[in-house]
């Protein structure tokens, strides 16, 4: 396993639609190994395929605040098949660093996929974890939340990034 680079905005793999995982196997598991180093050592509570630069429909959540590994999700082409309700949540991503915004979502979601053996899964999930699960599905398919500010504040804050990264160099 390694802890991997996170890509960050405005990198163009983050825009590209992900590959739904034909076979389950162990390159496959390795990716994922590597997706849940990177979202712990980050620290973060969600981590989806494309932002370790791996263009295929893999997420992995973990909401839970201690032990570590307890609360771990992995999907592999997770579908959402059933959601109600509604959250409000001041959301953040890794690739998207000193950003956040309020994203209204689904509160309640049942999803399906694959498990790393490749088997058929189903779960439920509420609250943060609902939010959670649909931020990575939407980094599956392309959208990060800076999609959802206007041209003018995306723009402000890729010049602001750009200024900083070479601050720093
Ligand atoms: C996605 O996000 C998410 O800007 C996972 O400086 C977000 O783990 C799921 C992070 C909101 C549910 C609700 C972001 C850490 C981590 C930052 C993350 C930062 C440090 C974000
Ligand atoms: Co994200």
């Amino acid at each position: 396993m390694a802890v991997r680079e996170i890509l960050k905005y405005p990198h163009p793999l983050l825009k590209r639609k992900a590959k739904p995982v034909v076979m389950v196997d162990e390159g496959t598991r390795r990716i994922i190994a590597d997706m849940i180093e990177t979202m712990y050592a980050a620290p973060g509570i969600g981590l989806a395929a494309p932002q370790i630069g791996e263009l295929l429909r893999i997420i992995v959540v973990d909401v839970s605040v201690k032990e570590k590994g307890n609360g771990l999700i992995v999907l592999i082409n997770p579908e959402i098949v059933y959601a109600e309700g509604e959250i409000v949540y001041e959301e953040g991503c890794l690739s998207v660093p000193d950003f956040s915004i309020e994203v209204k979502r689904a509160s309640d979601v049942v999803v399906k996929g694959l498990d790393r053996e490749g088997l058929p899964v189903e779960l439920k999930a509420s609250g943060l974890e609902a939010v959670a699960i649909q931020h990575e599905i939407d980094h599956l398919n392309g959208t990060l939340i800076i999609d959802r500010v206007s041209f003018l504040k995306r723009e402000l804050y890729r010049r602001n990034r750009k200024k900083l990264l070479q601050k720093q160099t």
